[in-house]
């Protein structure tokens, strides 16, 4: 196999995730600036991700996000899913927009509260078992505001109880990904807020719990390829919402604020032969476009991983190795920076004729017609937004 052919081939087989609320409204806590042509339920915003995989190829999958996602009929909604090219993907459970949760969900003083989380997350799996979807994302924005809040160690327990009660829930083939992040909405202490507490309740829940690394939640300068590279090797990771931040949690599009970082992460995800399916890494998306067109956004993001990627195909691993073994510094950075300096865009569009596809997927997508017909279809009713 030549390299160009063993390059093509990873692209190829490639799968990133979208997320199904990237497709309806977001915004800050200042203004949601509404758009036109928004998904007002569920089917509506898996009809927009299968538009983004119609036109890239590689985003068979949309995870949805309960209960902003929730219908009578899940079955209905893979079939409907299926009927326009694609699959549900992971479930995410939401245990952080009802007001009992204002001191926490699972990890509530409340015994009845954290009874109430821990029902919702139940639901989830239930939801899994009806969608045949493989994974479970756990987010939780538990933590405290203030020092002597709570007990830091007596909230630990309450999580871990309540993450084992839901792993002996899980079904043959399916897993439990935790995800931790900084701060916010918890300012003083956040009850998972690093890789370190995900990956220590992971290890003693057993092989079904893996870590997710939201690229969005860590504190700014920390070396994101570090984490990915430590939990692989551990068999830890489980999957990435990807996104990018300037600041905090910006959840912008991935690869928007710093395209290098995203290539430093899927260079450990390539060097440790974790790119393919089968690894069983999940690469999903998880943003929000609050001023920029949904779709479009989308379908730049998806070409943003793949653009990371095809560099990170192209490092010349030989010649790497032969640099680090030498000690040879200056050299082994080059081979790196030689691979991240390549313009691949003509490779992606040679990758995306192969596929049957447009080169040029905005382009493609623009020249559809398809956000001028939604638009004028989708009007009545309420839009989705984050919370709805
Ligand atoms: C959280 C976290 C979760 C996501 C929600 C919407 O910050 O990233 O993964 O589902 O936001
Ligand atoms: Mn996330």
């Amino acid at each position: 196999m030549t390299d160009r052919t063993r390059v093509l081939a990873a692209l190829r087989d490639q799968r990133v995730e979208t997320a199904s609320w990237a497709f309806g409204n977001s915004g800050t806590r200042f203004k949601v600036f509404a758009q036109e042509g928004v998904p007002r339920d569920p089917y509506e915003k898996i009809a927009d991700a299968a538009v983004v995989h119609r036109f890239t190829g590689v985003a068979p999958t949309v995870a949805l996000h309960i209960p902003w996602d929730r219908v009578d009929d899940y079955g209905h909604l893979s079939a409907f899913a299926k009927e326009r090219g694609v699959a549900l993907g992971a479930i995410n459970a939401n245990v952080f927009q009802d007001d009992d949760y204002k001191l926490g969900s699972v990890t509530n003083p409340d015994p009845a509260v954290r009874a109430k989380a821990l029902a919702h997350l139940v639901e989830c799996v239930d939801i899994m078992d009806a969608t045949g979807s493989r994974d479970l994302k756990l987010w939780f924005s538990d933590g405290t505001n203030y020092p002597g809040q709570d007990s830091v160690r007596a909230r630990q327990d309450r999580l871990a109880e309540a993450l084992s009660a839901v792993y002996g829930r899980l079904g043959a083939g399916q897993r439990m990904l935790l995800e931790y992040k900084l701060f916010e909405p918890a300012f003083y202490m956040t009850d998972v807020p690093d890789w370190g507490t995900a990956y220590a309740h992971c290890l003693s829940l057993g092989d079904r719990a893996q870590v997710v690394i939201d690229t969005g939640h860590h504190a700014p300068g920390t070396n994101i390829e570090f984490i990915v590279a430590f939990l692989l090797r551990a068999g830890k990771l489980g999957g990435f919402d990807f996104n990018s931040r300037f600041y905090a949690d910006d959840d912008l599009m991935v690869g928007a604020a710093d395209p290098f970082q995203l290539f430093r992460i899927m260079h450990e995800i390539v060097s440790a032969g974790a790119l393919a399916p089968a690894a069983g890494i999940a690469f999903m998306l998880d943003q929000c476009h609050n001023i920029e067109p949904k779709i479009q956004a989308v379908i730049r993001s998806v070409m943003n991983v793949q653009e990371a990627t095809a560099k990170a195909l192209l490092v010349d691993v030989d010649a790497l190795a032969a640099a680090q073994q030498a000690g040879d510094v200056l050299e082994a950075n080059d081979v790196l920076m030689d691979a991240y300096q390549t313009d691949v865009r003509p490779l992606l569009r040679e990758l995306r004729a192969e596929m049957g596809l447009d080169p040029d997927p905005i382009g493609a997508f623009k020249a559809s017609g398809y956000l001028e017909t939604v638009t004028a279809a989708r009007v009545g009713g309420t839009a989705a937004g984050w919370g709805a």
